[in-house]
């Protein structure tokens, strides 16, 4: 069913060029309902890739909804997320959370900032205010901002976002080694070595099940990300 015909083409691409990624840990909740909007939105056209650490049916439902599991032993959001963009041989790729977080109804607009000649597209949460998210993680996320912003000397308005879209070539071109800060790290990355990197405001919702980031040992492993990749891109 699919088919990689514009990969290298100057054609523009089509939801049979994207696949949707996520790292996907105990996510039982809500792995249906974001699967389902994936599907509704892009007519089932969208390869689906979960990195799956779970110990709860989630990578049943995974696989009963047509999406590719990875098994992994759970190492945290980086180790997950890294092996699920580095999956696709589809030219498009977009993360998102396994939580129903994230807008999966602006991926057409996601893949029509990339036909525009976007690299990285990046959804950003705090823009229209982001009321859904508890208050400690906006102000973390504000702060994460902020710090990005000052040690890159480029303004960015949301480093810890989930939702992005990639061409798939930077993607392998980057080595990536952060963790919990790899969200900041593949903005920052791209960013600094003059990719096309568009922030776009996106809403964002309650999450549906429990986090699985700890707000300060998470924060402090983000903020260290953000000061660590700067400073080795300034060194490049
Ligand atoms: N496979 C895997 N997925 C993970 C791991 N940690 C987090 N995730 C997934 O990564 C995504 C982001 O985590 P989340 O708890 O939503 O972080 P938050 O948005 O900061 O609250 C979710 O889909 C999680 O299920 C992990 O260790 N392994
Ligand atoms: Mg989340």
């Amino acid at each position: 069913m699919s088919s990689q015909q514009s990969s290298e083409t100057d054609s523009a691409f089509t939801f049979d060029d994207l696949a949707v990624v996520m790292g996907t840990y105990n996510e039982e909740d809500a792995i249906a309902t974001v699967l389902e909007d994936i599907d509704s939105v892009t007519d089932g056209r969208a390869e689906v890739v979960c990195v799956d650490g779970s110990s709860d049916r989630t990578p049943e439902i995974a696989r009963e909804h047509g999406a590719t599991v990875i098994e992994q032993e759970p190492q945290g959001y980086g180790v997950a997320v890294r092996a699920a963009v580095l999956a696709p041989e589809r030219p498009v790729v977009v993360t998102t959370d396994c939580d129903d977080t994230y807008p999966m109804e602006r991926l057409p607009d996601f893949l029509a900032e990339i036909n525009d000649g976007a690299d990285v597209v990046s959804g950003d949460r705090l823009y229209y205010g982001a009321e859904e998210m508890p208050g400690l993680n906006k102000l973390g996320n504000e702060l994460f901002a902020l710090l990005a912003s000052v040690a890159m000397g480029k303004r960015v308005h949301d480093t810890t976002t989930g939702m992005r879209a990639y061409r798939r070539g930077l993607l392998h071109q980057i080595r990536w080694t952060e963790n919990t800060g790899l969200s900041a790290e593949l903005l920052m990355r791209p960013l600094m070595r003059g990719y096309d990197v568009r922030e776009r405001p996106i809403e964002y919702d309650e999450r549906k099940g429990e986090t699985k980031l700890d707000p300060f040992e998470g924060g402090a492993a983000i903020a260290k990300s953000i000061l660590k990749v700067a400073f080795e891109e300034r060194l490049r």
